[in-house]
């Protein structure tokens, strides 16, 4: 700036100390306004879920004690959050001010406070239960937008004070500059939650939502099904954790009062369903492992969940498919696509569509309001997410997302295993030592599981017992363990009495094959 002075302060300077506590004052509010402007605009884009504002307001909730809740929401009652919301803005605000000033007089202790304002803001929205690796981005940016134009901003205001007219180019400047800064940042956080809005609508439509009673149960899980092994993948795979494959950038936001499935194509006639009819249906609960194509030897793009819907056979009768149909396309609103054999639909495995997993309302990001799940088959032919069609077809006509792009247009899952502890290259003491794991072959079964140490002869595992064929099953092997570096692996046998194949194969075009070997060392 050609403005700034150094040297003897104008006498106007002191004169004028309210107007720079002012200047700075607005300096902090407009670098905190536009850093979190920014960052609600990238939140709604790239993750709606962790806007830092709201994000700083969820984290008020959790740490606000009962009786504070209870009186607010006793005094604004639904408005609760509003009034939250407008707290934390006017508590970032008065910290801004204060930055601003702290900046003016002890540089670069306001960018410091500013920061740690944002670090606030950035620990709030990483460690919510739904944060994903995005999470950080909207509040990283904020916090560098905030504390860069903070220091330009104090800048420009040395630069009015040091100039001799008062209303000389140096203040137009700084107010032009932090007007802006401050007013697009409100707009900014306008549009940002506007844009967030249909998502919160869904996160709302999703809470409100009373999962049905099943009219089918799933049987008990037999007691037996589970082993007692520290290590060992559970059975039952937490949402929280269970692996997630999806081509969406952004996780669709269906509301499920809007929602509909169309079955169509080679049919007799069209059935169309609503949310409210779907759930109104008998709904029937089961376990199945999914499995993803691209899961290599050892990997873990599998989980296995309680899920609760309504078998897809019975709406397909209802449509009548026409006889030369044997594929199903499913779609789904984000334009993905899964063929699925129509047999695999019409037979009697639990080919669902899903409202529920473990309990809950489906996750958005496993396919909110409602998901296929189909035993037997990887995701990428069956599981299609935010389901809306179900075209009849054939694999001759028709061919989805994935078999356009290499992979097999058939995908039924391989028979599998895997060591889960010992982990790879750990060190282990000398001794008893319980290797363990799962195996599986969906819709077949497993029947047996094998280990080997180096080149030893194969031991049988104990196995636990089954919940279903359609799920995966534990498995464990107690291992006298040896001084020195040793190689284990592992083999399963299926229902049918085919043993896992030990020829290498990539996950392309239809899944990996191969045996799961690690080596652990001894001592
Ligand atoms: N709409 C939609 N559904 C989809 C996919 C997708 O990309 N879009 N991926 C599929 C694949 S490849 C797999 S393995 C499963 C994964 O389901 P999950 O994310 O719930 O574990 O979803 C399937 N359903
Ligand atoms: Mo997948």
């Amino acid at each position: 700036m050609s403005q700034q002075t150094v040297g003897e302060p104008h006498p106007t300077a002191t004169v004028a100390a309210g107007p720079a506590r002012r200047r700075a004052a607005l300096a902090g509010i407009a670098s905190a306004a536009a850093g979190i402007g920014v960052a609600e605009i990238v939140a709604a884009v790239i993750a709606p879920r962790s806007s830092s504002l709201f994000a700083a307001g969820s984290l008020v909730i959790d740490v606000a004690p009962p009786w504070l809740k209870e009186s607010v929401i006793a005094l604004v009652g639904t408005a609760d959050k509003v009034v939250i919301i407008a707290s934390v803005a006017v508590l970032v605000a008065v910290l801004a001010a204060a930055a601003g000033l702290l900046e003016r007089s002890r540089p670069p202790w306001g960018q410091v406070l500013l920061g740690a304002v944002g670090v606030v803001g950035l620990v709030a929205a990483t460690t919510r239960a739904d944060s994903s690796m995005f999470s950080a981005i909207p509040s990283l940016l904020a916090i560098g937008i905030g504390v860069t134009l903070l220091r330009v901003l104090t800048r420009q205001s040395a630069a009015v004070s040091a100039d001799p007219n008062p209303n000389g180019v140096p203040r137009r400047t700084f107010l032009i500059t932090s007007g802006l800064a401050a007013g697009l940042g409100v707009l900014a956080v306008v549009a940002g939650r506007v844009a967030a809005s249909g998502i919160q609508a869904v996160d709302a439509a999703r809470r409100m939502f009373t999962l049905p009673a099943p009219a089918v149960a799933a049987p008990p899980v037999p007691p037996g099904a589970t082993l007692n092994v520290a290590g060992i993948t559970p059975l039952i795979t937490p949402n929280e954790s269970f692996y997630r494959i999806d081509t969406a950038l952004i996780v669709p936001s269906v509301d499920p009062a809007n929602w509909t499935l169309t079955v169509t194509g080679m049919v007799e006639r069209d059935v169309t369903i609503t949310f409210d009819e779907l759930l109104a249906l008998p709904l029937e609960e089961s376990y199945t492992t999914l499995a993803c194509v691209s899961n290599y030897v050892g990997g873990d793009l599998i989980g296995n969940a309680l899920w609760l819907g309504y078998p897809i056979r019975k709406l397909l009768a209802r449509a009548g498919p026409k006889s030369g149909a044997d594929m199903v396309l499913s779609r789904s609103v984000d334009g993905f696509t899964a063929g699925t054999p129509l047999e695999a639909l019409t037979d009697d495995r639990n080919a669902i569509l899903a409202v529920a997993m473990n309990g809950s309302p489906l996750p958005a990001e496993h396919g909110f309001p409602v998901r296929m799940v189909v035993p037997g088959l990887f995701g990428y032919v069956s599981a299609t997410k935010w389901v809306t069609e179900l075209t009849v077809s054939t694999f001759a006509q028709e061919s989805a997302y994935w078999t356009d792009r290499g992979w097999s247009a058939r995908g039924p899952v391989k028979l599998s295993s895997r060591i889960d502890t010992p982990r790879e290259s750990r060190q282990v003491a000398e001794g008893e030592v319980v290797v363990a794991g799962v195996a599986w072959s969906q819709h077949v079964g497993v029947s047996r599981v094998e280990v080997q140490v180096d080149d030893g002869a194969w031991s049988d595992a104990v196995l636990a017992d089954a919940i279903s064929a359609d799920t995966w099953r534990q498995w464990s092997y107690p291992w006298n363990a040896r001084q020195g570096r040793h190689q284990l692996t592992v083999r399963a046998t299926d229902a049918n009495g085919r043993l896992q194949t030990s020829a290498y194969a990539d996950v392309v075009p239809d899944g990996a094959t191969g045996l799961h070997s690690i080596v652990v060392d001894v001592g």
